[in-house]
């Protein structure tokens, strides 16, 4: 029964139809489907799916522009079903998506995970340079950086982020972490990243060991 609400869900985001991608959504909040699955088995793979009938042409920057704003609007719908953490400010993270990049549902889902888990979070929003996550770990010393990349040309300026937090001697007073759709294990391991976040839900399991002392 979940699934098949799940598979209308699914339809009606790559079908760009947003009243309905927002009944199902509630309709499927109401039923107790937990928003991380939402995320999982709904919106994650239709955005794939839309982002297929892009490159093949089928869809066009517009259609992309629509399945955004859908992404958008429903992730928020999520957030008052997020169990709130008894225990407030667990941790601090500065999150952002790096320069260049204006992929933000990710992200936002990732900050939005970790407020229901109790960390207190500093969102630097899109397009960040370097320089805005370091003045951000200077100005709030933060535990942990979280960055996230969509686009192939706009991962490597992660490495120009924790490039920059060593030459501000920062690097060692932080952990960080990677995400989004390209980014590989090896990949955060090959710029020096602390751990790379499969997605939302292991993201946040990750910092919630590091704050509370396991790894
Ligand atoms: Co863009 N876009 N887009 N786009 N877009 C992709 C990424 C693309 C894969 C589509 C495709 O061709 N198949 C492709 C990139 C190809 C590549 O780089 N190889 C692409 C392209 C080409 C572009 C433009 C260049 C198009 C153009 O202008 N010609 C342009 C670039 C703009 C820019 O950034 N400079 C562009 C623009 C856009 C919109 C603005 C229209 C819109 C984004 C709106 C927004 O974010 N507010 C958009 C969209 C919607 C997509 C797709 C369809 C969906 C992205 C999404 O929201 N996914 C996308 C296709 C795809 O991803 N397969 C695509 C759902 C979201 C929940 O997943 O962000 O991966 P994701 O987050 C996951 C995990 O990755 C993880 O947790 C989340 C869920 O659990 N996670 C983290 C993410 N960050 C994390 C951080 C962590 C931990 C986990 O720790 C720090």
């Amino acid at each position: 029964m979940y699934e098949e609400l799940l598979a209308r869900l699914r339809e009606a985001i790559v079908n760009l139809d947003l009243d309905a991608s927002k009944s199902l959504t509630k309709e499927c909040l109401e039923k107790g489907i937990p928003p991380s699955e939402i995320v999982s088995k709904g919106i994650s793979i239709a955005m794939e799916e839309v982002g297929k009938k892009f490159e093949s042409s089928e869809y066009f920057l517009s259609e992309l522009i629509v399945a955004g704003e859908i992404g958008k609007e429903i992730t928020q719908m999520l957030k008052p079903y997020l169990k709130e953490s008894e225990i407030r400010k667990k941790g601090k993270v500065v999150i952002g998506t790096v320069k260049g990049d204006l992929h933000d549902i990710g992200k936002n889902i990732f900050g939005m995970m970790l407020e229901a888990a109790g960390f207190e979070v500093i969102d630097l929003g899109t397009d960040v340079p370097a320089e805005a996550f370091v003045e951000a770990v200077k100005k709030n010393s933060p535990d942990i950086v979280g960055m996230s990349a969509l686009l192939t040309v706009t991962m490597g300026e992660m490495e120009n982020v924790i490039n920059a937090l060593k030459k501000a001697g920062l690097r060692d007073k932080v952990k960080v972490i990677v995400g989004g759709a390209p980014i590989t294990e090896e990949f955060a391991r090959k710029i020096g990243a602390d751990a790379y976040g499969k997605d939302a839900v292991v993201g946040v399991e990750i910092c919630k060991a590091w704050v509370e002392g396991k790894s």
